[in-house]
C-alpha cells in the first residue's frame, strides 16, 4: 500500500501545482479514512521539499451547510503552508486555481505548543487571538466531487486563506452574524455558532484529530475553525467580501 500511498499523493500533488483536475481516487481504489491522511501527509511532504511551511490546520464540514452542501458526514482536516496564505486587500489570480470557491471562517491562533488533549474548560491556556478569516477552497477533482477519504487525501480542498486582524482571545465567538457577497451582491449568511454551536468546539476537536494522526501542534500556527455558510463560486473579476459583525471584515479581488 505505501507505493499506492505515495502514487496517489504524486497525483494529488501535481495536481494542485498545475491547476489541472483529476478524477476521483476512489474511482479505481478503495482506501481508509486513515490511509487517506496518510496520502495527504505525503502530499504535503511535497510542498515542504519545494520550500513551504507548515503553518497550522483547517477543519472542515463542522456546520450542517457544508456537509449539506459537499453530500457528506464527517468532520475534517488538512494542512495549511505559507504559500497559501493571501493577504486582505489582495488581488488573487485566478489561473493558479481550478475551480476555486470561498468561505467565511473563524480562524484561532495558538500561543503554545499542545501537549494534551484539550477541552472546552482549559483551552484558554493555548489560545492566543481570534481572526475573522476567508479560506479558498479548491478541489483537486473534476467537478469539485469527492468522497471523504478523497477530500482528505487532497488536503480537504485547501488552496487559500486570508485572516484579519488578530483580536484579543477573550473575543466572544458566540453568536457573530457573518455574510459573504460577491460584487456588492449577497451570497450567503450565518451564524458563527453553525460552526459545532460554538466555533471553540472546532480547536478543540482540532487538537484532538491533530494527536490522534500524529501532527503536532506548535504555537503560532493558525487553526481554521471550518465555514459558517456555504462556499461561494469565485469569478474573474470578483471581489469577494465577508463581514462578521464586531470581528471584521475581509475582502479580495480576483483576475
Ligand atoms: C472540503 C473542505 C471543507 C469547510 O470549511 O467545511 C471546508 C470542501 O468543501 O471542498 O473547508
Ligand atoms: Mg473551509
Amino acid at each position: 500500500m505505501s507505493q499506492v500511498i505515495e502514487n496517489f499523493s504524486i497525483i494529488l500533488d501535481q495536481a494542485a501545482k498545475n491547476a489541472s483536475p483529476v478524477p476521483q481516487l476512489s474511482f479505481n481504489s478503495k482506501f481508509t479514512l486513515r490511509q487517506a491522511y496518510k496520502i495527504q501527509e505525503a502530499s504535503l511532504n511535497k510542498r515542504y521539499s519545494r520550500g513551504e511551511n507548515l503553518t497550522g490546520l483547517k477543519m472542515g464540514f463542522t456546520s450542517i451547510a457544508k456537509m449539506k452542501q459537499m453530500g457528506v458526514h464527517d468532520m475534517i482536516w488538512g494542512r495549511l503552508t505559507d504559500a497559501m496564505e493571501v493577504l486582505h486587500d489582495d488581488v488573487l489570480d485566478l489561473d493558479k486555481f481550478i475551480h476555486p470557491r470561498a468561505e467565511p471562517e473563524i480562524a484561532f491562533l495558538l500561543k503554545k505548543d499542545i501537549v494534551e488533549p484539550i477541552s472546552i474548560d482549559n483551552v484558554g491556556k493555548y489560545l492566543g487571538a481570534v481572526s475573522a478569516a476567508i479560506e479558498i477552497i479548491d478541489s483537486r477533482y473534476k467537478n469539485f466531487k469527492f468522497t471523504l477519504e478523497d477530500v482528505i487525501a487532497d488536503n480537504c480542498s485547501s488552496s487559500g486563506y486570508i485572516i484579519g486582524k488578530w483580536c484579543s482571545p477573550n473575543f466572544n465567538v458566540l453568536n457573530i452574524p457573518i455574510t459573504i457577497s460577491a460584487n456588492g451582491k449577497l451570497k450567503e449568511e450565518g451564524n458563527s455558532e453553525a460552526i459545532l454551536e460554538n466555533p471553540i468546539h472546532s480547536l478543540v476537536e482540532a487538537t484532538r484529530l491533530a494527536l490522534k494522526y500524529g501532527q503536532p501542534l506548535k504555537k503560532g500556527m493558525i487553526i481554521l475553525a471550518g465555514a459558517a455558510t456555504a462556499a461561494i463560486k469565485i469569478n474573474k473579476g470578483d471581489t469577494i467580501q465577508a463581514t462578521f459583525g464586531e470581528l471584521g471584515s475581509l475582502s479580495f479581488r480576483a483576475k
